[in-house]
């Protein structure tokens, strides 16, 4: 193919290594990619945790078509148009309790920020303005604007960028592989993790602190899973000291655990949840931050006005709102956000298959998500051996994600016995190769 690849700067990628051999994609149905060389792979990543129903599915091609003809976009500023009600209106029914009401993004970084800025000017709003310290945790993944990337705890996605945003501190992780390696389903130890936000609160008090957010399962630093009460205790560290608590759900949101949300799935119940990517099943670019009313109540007895100054030119974008509805209407008919509980135990017995396997230090899994963790390389790169497997596999035609050492697992939700079957058996000669 004729295709000169040196002026697009790809985003998160090796570009020098990657335009010495590109990986392209061209086509894809259902559980498959192809590429232009019409080879066929299978998608173990669900695009990038996204295509929650598959690729390319009729109801949601259709429905983005229609849209592009009826109309192409409407300022979402002081106007609207009725398909951004409805779709606010249907996501009552996939959300926490309570969590009622909702602001439109086009991507999990700008939900992140909006979902700050709305915990910084609620507590504004009830006169503590004092109350601007956001807590995050190490290798967290918010994003890669400038407040996800300060509360984000991945090292290398924050060195580059300089102190980014004040008043920002982190807690521990919760990953501990001396006590919980191998562990199906959530870890046993480390409930007492969440202690450290108490710490944090009486090193700066908590009358400085706005908002904890933290994935309720760290997803790109490779699925880790919360300690079993450990969820429960920052709920309680937070109620006790009126810090906001903010589940970023991104990844987790739209089926990944085996419920719509993790907030279900763990049965514990933040005060704003961050969502993109399975919300349109990757098809247009579409974020939400879900709200607590009395958050949104809040601002509605502000003096008359605007009572949020914040948005965005394609918040709530007419062709991101058909294609969201189309993809409910996906998930609706074919039960896929819980298909993850019926298909947790072929998932669980599948990736825990590859326990014993040269180097393989840590399996974990739960619902339609699992990871392998590597020992590193010695004196090779951190990651590296996790990325030969990746190359390995694309290889073999299985499309997975190395996530630092970390092979990280996550198909599309409809992915049948045979295909989970074939991820597992890839990965098995690929690492008997390589690792
Ligand atoms: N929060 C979380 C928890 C995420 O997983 C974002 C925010 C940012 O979303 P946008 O739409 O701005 O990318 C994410 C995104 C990986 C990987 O390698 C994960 C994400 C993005 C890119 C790569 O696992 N998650
Ligand atoms: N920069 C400029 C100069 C703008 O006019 C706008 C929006 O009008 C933006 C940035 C923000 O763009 P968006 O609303 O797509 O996030």
């Amino acid at each position: 193919m004729d295709l000169n690849l040196d002026a697009f700067w790809m985003p998160f990628t090796a570009n020098r290594d990657f335009k010495q051999a590109p990986r392209l994609l061209s086509k894809a149905k259902d559980m498959h990619y192809w590429t232009p060389e019409g080879r066929q792979i299978l998608d173990g990543t669900a695009g990038l945790w996204c295509v929650n129903a598959g690729h390319s599915r009729p109801r949601i091609v259709e429905a983005i078509a229609r849209q592009a003809g009826e109309m192409d976009f409407a300022p979402p500023f002081q106007m609207g148009h009725p398909l951004a009600f409805e779709l606010a209106d249907r996501l009552q029914k996939y959300v926490p309790e309570g969590l009622n009401r909702v602001f439109f993004t086009n991507s999990g970084s700008e939900s992140v920020e909006t979902a700050l800025k709305i915990a910084l000017a609620y507590h504004r709003l009830r006169g503590e303005s004092h109350r601007t310290r956001l807590i995050g945790r190490e290798r967290g993944y918010h994003g890669v604007n400038f407040a996800g990337t300060a509360l984000g705890g991945m090292g290398p996605n924050r060195k580059m960028f300089g102190s980014s945003l004040s008043g920002v501190d982190h807690m521990r992780h919760t990953h501990d592989l001396a006590r919980n390696a191998f562990t199906k389903g959530q870890p046993e130890h480390g409930a007492e993790l969440a202690d450290d936000l108490e710490r944090l609160v009486a090193l700066h008090d908590a009358s400085t602190i706005a908002a904890v957010i933290v994935e309720p399962m760290a997803g790109s630093t490779g699925v880790l899973l919360p300690p079993k009460g450990y969820l429960q205790r920052l709920r309680d560290i937070c109620d006790k000291h009126g810090i906001l608590l903010i589940f970023d759900e991104v990844i987790t949101g739209f089926g990944r655990l085996g419920a719509p949300f993790a907030a279900q799935h763990f049965g514990v119940t933040p005060d704003m949840i961050t969502a993109a990517k399975g919300i349109t099943n990757g098809t247009i670019p579409m974020g939400a931050v879900f709200v607590k009313q009395g958050i949104h109540d809040t601002f509605m007895q502000a003096p008359p006005g605007i009572e949020l100054p914040h948005g965005y030119t394609y918040s709530g974008h007419p062709m991101a709102c058909a294609a969201a509805l189309a993809t409910l209407d996906t998930y609706d008919e074919e039960g896929l956000l819980t298909r993850g509980q019926a298909m947790h135990a072929k998932m669980e017995a599948a990736v825990h298959s590859l326990k014993g396997l040269p180097n393989v230090v840590d399996i974990r899994n739960t619902g339609m998500v699992g990871a392998i963790e590597f020992a590193p390389r010695a004196g090779a790169a951190p990651g590296r051996r996790a990325f030969e497997v990746f190359l390995g596999c694309w290889e073999e035609g299985v499309l997975l994600r190395a996530a630092g050492d970390n092979i990280a697992i996550s198909p599309p939700l409809i992915i049948n016995d045979s295909q989970i079957d074939q991820i597992v058996s890839t990965l098995e000669k690929v690492i008997k190769r390589v690792a």
